[in-house]
């Protein structure tokens, strides 16, 4: 028996909101759980403090599978966001305290390494098309492998995912929601140019890849897919929401762009149907905001059975406890894809030193007993939390969009 003595939550702001559970053992082993949940991260350090931390007390930490259980059958309202990062950061705490009482990397609990390293795709985004070609080449000079296009489109006077800050930028702009205007009809019109342009310069051994974030209409969407066919690309993102999971039906009977989905997933019933229909390609749940690494695992599974492979969401709000997280249970499952990999900065870094490398476009975990992450408390208390939002979509004539 490993008891739960202590648990704590952090929240620091080192540049961007981060919230951290600290779970300690009666025998001194602690771990570490991200719970960050980009513009509501309040609500799950809540949510942990007041409902799921005086639950975990006396509890052995050694039963992962029993306490994620227990929190999310037990709490009676299962699913959504808030719970599910809570659940998430536990899950992450306990697999970490697990591994360091083995004293073992967390790859090797989890089976050992499939490969020699996880496959990650950097962010290369520009006001123009020769801006973001530009951004790319320097992704590949650095040794990635993946790289994914986000560019301005012209008539718009600005595009979610297109930043004036490059190698570092935070989608969480304003401490009230800013606003984008979006045009379907002239962002059809650009996307195509965008890789036209890219493969000329690029050649053909890259790979690309683009995000959507849920803005078209499936018949849209299937009219984008069938258009970027000629540039390959890896994969097409969110190109409509998955609420109705049916809608992907359509998209699929008009093109061979292969679909990644699922970064605002929180459970496996989310991505059900998307995976038995064999409706994706590729399944972005991730570690802290679809359940940890258990649940993780569990929808990696019913994946493989349909061939589909992951692709993990990995942008900055998601702390360096869960890129962590996410490379253990990459380096070991069989149907891994790729990961996503939005660099930190040099501050957050700072405040959560780990073991995990970059090295010729792949990261891998390292070798530190647990998750190899650490958090350094004091240095965390001199970035205290700063109100930040996702920005919102209209349309040109002011209709609230995104679909
Ligand atoms: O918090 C939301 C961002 O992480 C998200 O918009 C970024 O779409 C995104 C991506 O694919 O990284
Ligand atoms: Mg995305």
């Amino acid at each position: 028996m490993l008891k739960i003595k202590d648990a704590r939550v952090v929240v620091t702001c080192p540049g961007r909101n981060f919230v951290t559970l600290r779970i300690e053992t009666a025998d001194g082993v602690y771990g570490l759980g991200d719970a960050t949940l980009n513009g509501r991260e309040l609500a799950v350090a809540s949510y942990l403090t007041d409902h799921v931390i005086p639950c975990l007390i006396g509890r052995d930490a050694h039963q992962i599978e029993d306490i994620w259980q227990y929190l999310y059958k037990g709490a009676y309202w299962r699913r959504g966001p808030v719970t599910m990062s809570a659940i998430a950061a536990v899950d992450m705490a306990l697999w970490d305290i697990k591994a360091k009482a083995a004293n073992m990397p967390l790859y090797q609990l989890l089976g050992g390494a499939c490969r020699t390293g996880v496959m990650v795709y950097g962010h290369a985004n520009g006001q123009t098309v020769e801006e973001t070609v530009e951004e790319a080449l320097k992704y590949r000079a650095m040794g990635y492998k993946a790289i994914r296009l986000q560019s301005g489109v012209p008539g718009l006077p600005s595009t979610y995912g297109v930043s004036k800050d490059k190698m570092f930028y935070e989608p969480a702009d304003g401490s009230l929601p800013t606003e984008n205007v979006w045009s379907t009809a002239k962002y059809l019109r650009a996307v195509p140019q965008l890789f036209e342009a890219a493969r000329l310069v690029l050649g053909e051994e890259v790979h690309l890849l683009h995000d959507v974030h849920h803005r078209l209409t499936p018949i849209e969407a299937a009219r984008l897919g069938k258009s970027l066919e000629p540039y390959r690309l890896f994969w097409m993102e969110d190109p409509t929401p998955a609420e109705n999971q049916e809608a992907f039906r359509l998209i699929r009977q008009h093109t061979t762009t292969p679909l990644a989905v699922g970064e605002v997933f929180n459970s496996i019933w989310d991505a059900k149907d998307l995976i038995q229909n064999q409706l994706i390609d590729y399944i972005r749940a991730t570690v802290v905001h679809a359940g940890g690494i258990t649940h993780l695992r569990r929808i990696a599974n019913l994946a493989d059975l349909y061939q589909i492979r992951t692709g993990c969401h990995g942008a900055t709000d998601l702390s360096p406890v869960t890129m962590a997280a996410a490379l253990h249970v990459g380096l070991s499952i069989p149907n891994f894809g790729i990961q996503e990999y939005m660099r930190h900065t040099v501050e957050t870094d700072a405040v959560f030193p780990h073991a995990y490398t970059f090295q010729d476009g792949s990261l891998h975990p390292g070798d530190a007993p647990g998750l190899g992450v650490d958090l350094d408390e004091a240095l965390a208390a001199k970035y205290p939390y700063s109100r930040a939002f996702l920005p919102v979509n209209r349309l040109e004539d002011g209709t609230l969009h995104s679909w």
